[in-house]
């Protein structure tokens, strides 16, 4: 331990908080595989924020995630100098309050408060009636509107300020399959900060300025995804690489494109990202899927907006047809996560419905719901503002996307929106149905919804399999290890093999075909399946 002064570095303070009953911390439950109950999968994250910075100074640091009000309050008597709050809009008040209680405990305390919060406290808000942001601006002594860990070696004084950021021992994301108790683990990288899109709902553009801020370069991200490899003992796996729109750098793609495959040691490492349509349509499905692209989030929208409809929307939708665009990318193995937002002004009842069909009709493999929510600090929240549009109700606590109406939508009625919401969420799961199954539909041949029982008959069936295997001592038709075996599988793209060692891989889906039919023929299943009934098999 050096003499420097100590660190706390801290989120806000816990339980958190349910959105329309899922818990918001959990990302696949609340959002990407919302609804589909028995089947749901789950997940937890970190505050990779805190841990960058945590890692990156040379001050002793505690970072603590959550705590609940007592333990915060205990380890203030640990005697911290500086105390860092990673703040979200929506937990304002709680920073408020333990921003309260450091100064009562140890007045002289400096205290630093970064994160997106930070820029939405440009506006207030109307409910915000016991001056919560007041005090966060005018007690913090910094307010870091910029990359984070050069701004806190900067405050500390712990020179070289510019010196390399570094990637090497943050926490990994944890994901568990619908009914498996193991846990994948999800390790992530920081590109960069902040998008030049400026798409006026967007906090994350406004944060920055519009500015991008790279963190890591091509070299340094194939450097900081070895580490995870030795970290994880495996060669095969998927990063997280947080860039709010990757693919508006050709070059940079490119580059980690070439440094992936030259080295034999990292052709097993594939990414998950962010893009654009715009920034899309520079490469083929083939090209980012050969430059280590294997899973991308994409921000639709709208289908009122993009491909042959008038730029000033979103300038982010122009470029090639979406439809197209997903095909291509699922073709070619890249899983791909979308989003939509809902009550746009353009939008009515009629065609946000219809914007709703034709996203389910994408079929993406994991996806987020927004009703429209205009976030202080944004040019929206402005304009809706001037507009007198905002109601007066709004509180930081509705910062999130479960949290009603905010603001008066131009064609709807008030509650309508969350109607919409969970009529996609219903279509999303009842005609997609969730990903395994999707596979599963492909073999079979069911088109026609065939899991489609309520979803209580579902959980109690689910779950009843399961406790007659384990009452009964008997083995259970479906297994974690079979689980694991077709996730594992499912999970990865083999091309840089089949292309350089000239050996082919059977496609999941062929493979289960081919084992179902063997089931088939040797006359263990007892009705026919459409599916195999042709010459597929
Ligand atoms: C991962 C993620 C999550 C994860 C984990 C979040 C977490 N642990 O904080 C999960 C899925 C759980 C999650 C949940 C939610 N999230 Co979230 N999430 C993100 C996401 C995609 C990435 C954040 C991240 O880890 N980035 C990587 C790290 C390394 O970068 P960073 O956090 O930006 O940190 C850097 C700087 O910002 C700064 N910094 C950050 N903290 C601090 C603290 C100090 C002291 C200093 C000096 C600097 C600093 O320094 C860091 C290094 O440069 C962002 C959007 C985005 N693209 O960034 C949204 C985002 C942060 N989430 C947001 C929201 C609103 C939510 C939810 C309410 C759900 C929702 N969307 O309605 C819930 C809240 C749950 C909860 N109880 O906190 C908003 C916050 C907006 C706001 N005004 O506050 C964002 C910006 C999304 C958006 N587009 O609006 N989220
Ligand atoms: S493209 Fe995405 S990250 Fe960039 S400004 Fe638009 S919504 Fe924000």
């Amino acid at each position: 331990m050096n003499n420097k002064p100590r660190v706390l570095l801290t989120a806000n303070y816990g339980p958190n908080e349910l959105g329309w009953g899922e818990d918001m911390y959990d990302i696949v439950s609340s959002r990407l595989g919302r609804g589909h109950g028995p089947f749901q999968s789950t997940s937890h994250c970190h505050y990779f924020g805190l841990y960058l910075i945590a890692e990156n100074i040379t001050n002793p640091t505690t970072v603590l995630e959550n705590p609940h009000w007592d333990e915060f309050d205990r380890e203030l008597d640990e005697g911290y100098d500086v105390v860092g709050f990673q703040l979200k809009s929506l937990h304002t008040g709680k920073i408020a309050r333990m921003m309260k209680r450091i100064r009562e405990k140890k007045p002289d305390t400096t205290i630093i408060v970064g994160g997106y919060g930070v820029n939405a406290l440009r506006h207030d808000v109307p409910g915000d009636k016991n001056g919560d942001a007041d005090y966060i601006r005018e007690n913090a002594d910094h307010l870091c509107r910029e990359e984070g860990v050069r701004f806190t070696r900067r405050v500390l004084g712990d020179e070289p300020i510019d010196r390399e950021i570094t990637q090497y021992q943050l926490p990994m994301a944890g994901f568990s399959p619908a009914g498996v108790s193991a846990n994948g683990r999800g390790p992530m990288i920081l590109v960069s900060l902040g998008c030049p899109n400026a798409c006026d709902f967007c906090n994350t553009s406004a944060a920055f300025d519009h500015k991008k801020i790279c963190v890591a370069e091509p070299e340094q991200v194939v450097r900081y995804a070895k580490n995870y490899q030795k970290r994880l003992n495996a060669w095969n796996f998927m990063v997280t690489l947080y860039d709010e729109d990757f693919f508006q750098n050709e070059e940079y793609v490119r580059e980690l494109g070439r440094l992936l495959r030259k080295d034999r040691e990292t052709w097993g490492i594939k990414y998950f990202t962010f893009g654009s349509v715009r920034s899309m349509s520079k490469f083929d499905a083939l090209e980012l899927r050969d430059c280590g692209l294997g899973g991308v989030w994409i921000g639709v929208e709208s289908f009122l907006c993009g491909h042959g409809l008038p730029e000033d929307r979103y300038a982010k939708r122009q470029g090639n047809e979406i439809k197209q665009m997903f095909a291509d990318l699922q073709q070619h193995g890249i899983h791909v996560t979308a989003s939509m937002v809902l009550g746009f002004d353009f939008h009515t009842r009629e065609n946000l419905k219809d914007d709703i069909d034709q996203f389910v009709a994408l079929k993406p493999g994991a996806y987020q719901i927004s009703p429209m929510l205009p976030c202080p600090g944004t040019a929206l929240y402005e304009r809706l503002t001037e507009e007198e549009r905002i109601y007066d109700t709004y509180r930081w606590d509705d910062l999130h996307l479960w949290s009603g109406d905010q603001c008066e939508y131009v064609n709807f009625e008030k509650g309508e929106m969350k109607k919409f919401h969970d009529y996609a969420i219903e279509q999303l799961a009842d005609v997609n149905g969730p990903p395994l199954l999707q596979t599963m539909e492909k073999v079979t041949g069911f088109r026609r919804r065939p899991w489609q029982v309520g979803r209580g008959v579902a959980l109690a069936l689910g779950t009843g399999m399961e406790w007659c295997g384990r009452l009964s001592g008997h083995r259970p038709r479906f297994c974690r290890e079979m689980a694991r075996t077709i996730l594992h599988g499912g999970r990865y793209d083999n091309s840089k093999a089949e292309r350089e060692l000239e050996i082919s891989f059977t496609p999941l889906h062929e493979m289960v075909t081919r084992t179902v039919a063997w089931y088939a023929q040797a006359g263990h299943v007892k009705h026919p399946l459409p599916g195999l009934a042709s010459e597929r098999i």
